[in-house]
Formats: structure tokens, C-alpha cells, sequence
């Protein structure tokens, strides 16, 4: 066995792709959101996986956007540019058979120098394997990737192959964080998190670009040293319009049970405990163009 390797992967690509999927599958815990829709992912998160040789540092970013244009995206596309920056190697994801300008522009962005790893993503929904090796050719032309590795976070597909290859790409030297953590991130963010996840999941196509959360109150009435107390939260959602409230708040507040309650259970999941989660929807005008707002929400 070699010497022990440590470093930081970032993931990145355009919106949907699967980032925050394969994050999820390569640590083994759902800690990052996920939807159907695009630009689900709007803070990074980090996802640590360590094994016997090597401490992997993954950060998984916003896709970027090119959909919306207001201060929010501009936050979110920088983000995703510079978390490309700040890391040892990028694993670039593009879906299996969908290579587009979209791709080709956050392939762009990533400094020239920098090492890329091609992650071809979702290839459990590719009927036809022979139809694989001519868009691997393609892909292969439009950067030195250190590798291409199809792969299927929802299979689990070939996931052992890409850490593999990532490994190569670290560099030597000690675990920064202990073996046992997970993510520099905790609960309340988590909790924030999950809410917006089901904002994503239950509202309509445009509501939830509308939309943000924030966690008033957080508070942990577990004994101390025990995790399995009951976790009291206090959540806001924000909207930008007041026409916007009913329709999140459905008739007789059936949507706001709905999505409360999908959030509830899976805070309890991620805890390990039971969980109070009080949900007020609040109007907070054109908050996704004010920038003194968004640096409150936690935006960059
Ligand atoms: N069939 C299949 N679907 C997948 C796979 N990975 C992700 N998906 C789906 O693709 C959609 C987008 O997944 P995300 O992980 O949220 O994608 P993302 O790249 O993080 O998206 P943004 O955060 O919006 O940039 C979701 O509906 C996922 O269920 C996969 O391996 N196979
Ligand atoms: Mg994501």
C-alpha cells in the first residue's frame, strides 16, 4: 500500500447532470439535495469519504446557470466557477448521450492546468451500450481528461472505478478531517436544506426559484451526549410576492402539511431523533435580486 492520500474533489457541471446524486452515492449518505428540476444545489456541501488509503474532500457545487439572470445566479455561477479553482481535481459530470453548449461552457470555466476527471453520469438509462463508446470518442475530444468514467449513482455503477482514479490524482499527506466525519456542514443547515428540497419536489416549475428558507430557531433538546432527543425547529419560508402564498400554503394549508411533513420525516432520518418542525411562509419582496438579502439567506 502506498502512502496515505488526502485532498479536495470538486464537483461540477451544468445543472441536473447528477452531481448532487453521485456526491450522495460516493459517501454513502444522502447529504446533498436532489430533484427533478434544475439548479436544485444553491449552497456547496462537502461530503468526506475516507478509506484505508486516501481522504477524499468532495464538494459538490450549484450547476451553472444560464436560465435565470438576477443577483442569486450571479452568486450561484460564481460559486460554481471558483469552487473549480479551489481543489485538487474537478470531477466533471456530463449525462450519458447529452453533451451540449451548456456542458461545453462549464468546461470552459474550469481553469486550463487543472486536473478533470469525466464522470458520464445515469448510463443505468442508457438502453443500448454500443451507443456509449461513440460519445466517449466525442468526449474525449473536447478536453485531456485524466479519465472518463461512466458511471450511475442510482446503480451504484462503477463508482469503486472512479475512486480509484481520483485517488491517483491526490495528493500525499494526512487526513484533514477524523475518519468518522461526514460534513463540515451541521444540522441547521441540513434541516434548511431538506425543507427547500421539498419546495422543489411539491411546488410547480417556477415557484421554487421563487423561493428560500431560513431557520429561525434550532434547538436540541437532547440530553446531553445522547442523540435521540426531540429536535425543536422553527423554519420560515420565503417568497417574493404576497400572491405567492396561497399557492404555497394550498387550500385549507394542505401543501404547507405536505411539505412540512415530507421534511419533518426526513430531518428525523438524517438526526436520528424525533423532530418538531414549525413552518411559517413569509414575503420577502424580490428577495433573488436584493444582494444584502441574500448575503442573510447565507449566499456568498
Ligand atoms: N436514472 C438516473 N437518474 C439520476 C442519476 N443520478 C441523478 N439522477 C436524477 O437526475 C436528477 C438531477 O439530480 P441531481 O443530483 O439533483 O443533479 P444536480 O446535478 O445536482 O443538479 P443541480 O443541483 O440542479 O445542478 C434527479 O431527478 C435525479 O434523481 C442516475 O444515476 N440515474
Ligand atoms: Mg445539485
Amino acid at each position: 500500500m502506498g502512502a496515505f492520500r488526502c485532498g479536495t474533489v470538486a464537483i461540477a457541471g451544468r445543472p441536473n447532470t447528477g452531481k448532487s446524486s453521485l456526491l450522495n452515492s460516493l459517501v454513502g449518505q444522502k447529504i446533498a439535495i436532489v430533484s427533478p428540476k434544475a439548479q436544485t444545489t444553491r449552497h456547496t456541501v462537502t461530503g468526506i469519504l475516507t478509506t484505508a488509503d486516501c481522504q477524499y474532500v468532495f464538494v459538490d457545487l450549484p450547476g451553472y446557470q444560464t436560465r435565470h439572470v438576477n443577483v442569486l445566479n450571479r452568486a450561484l455561477n460564481r460559486q460554481a466557477t471558483e469552487g473549480t479553482r479551489d481543489c485538487d481535481v474537478v470531477v466533471f459530470v456530463v449525462e450519458a448521450l447529452r453533451y451540449g453548449a451548456a456542458d461545453r461552457e462549464v468546461l470552459a470555466r474550469i481553469p486550463a492546468g487543472q486536473c478533470v476527471v469525466a464522470a458520464v453520469s445515469k448510463i443505468d438509462l442508457v438502453k443500448d451500450r454500443l451507443e456509449l463508446l461513440p460519445f466517449l470518442e466525442r468526449l474525449q475530444k473536447e478536453r485531456a481528461f485524466a479519465a472518463i468514467v461512466p458511471v450511475s449513482a442510482h446503480k451504484g455503477r462503477n463508482l469503486d472505478e472512479l475512486l480509484r482514479v481520483l485517488a491517483e490524482h491526490l495528493p500525499e499527506g494526512p487526513a484533514a478531517y477524523p475518519a468518522g466525519q461526514l460534513t463540515d456542514r451541521d444540522e441547521r443547515f441540513f434541516a434548511a436544506e431538506i425543507l427547500r428540497e421539498k419546495l422543489f419536489l411539491l411546488l410547480g416549475e417556477e415557484l421554487p426559484y421563487r423561493c428560500d428558507v431560513s431557520l429561525e430557531s434550532f434547538k436540541d433538546e437532547a440530553p446531553k451526549g445522547k442523540g435521540k432527543g426531540l429536535r425543536r425547529i422553527e423554519a420560515t419560508i420565503w417568497i417574493e410576492r404576497e400572491s405567492q402564498k396561497p399557492i404555497v400554503i394550498g387550500a385549507g394549508g394542505e401543501l404547507l402539511k405536505r411539505i412540512s411533513s415530507a421534511a419533518r420525516k426526513d430531518m428525523e432520518r438524517l438526526f436520528g431523533g424525533k423532530v418538531y418542525l414549525g413552518v411559517w411562509v413569509k414575503v420577502k419582496r424580490d428577495w433573488t435580486g436584493d444582494e444584502r438579502l441574500l448575503r442573510q439567506l447565507g449566499y456568498r
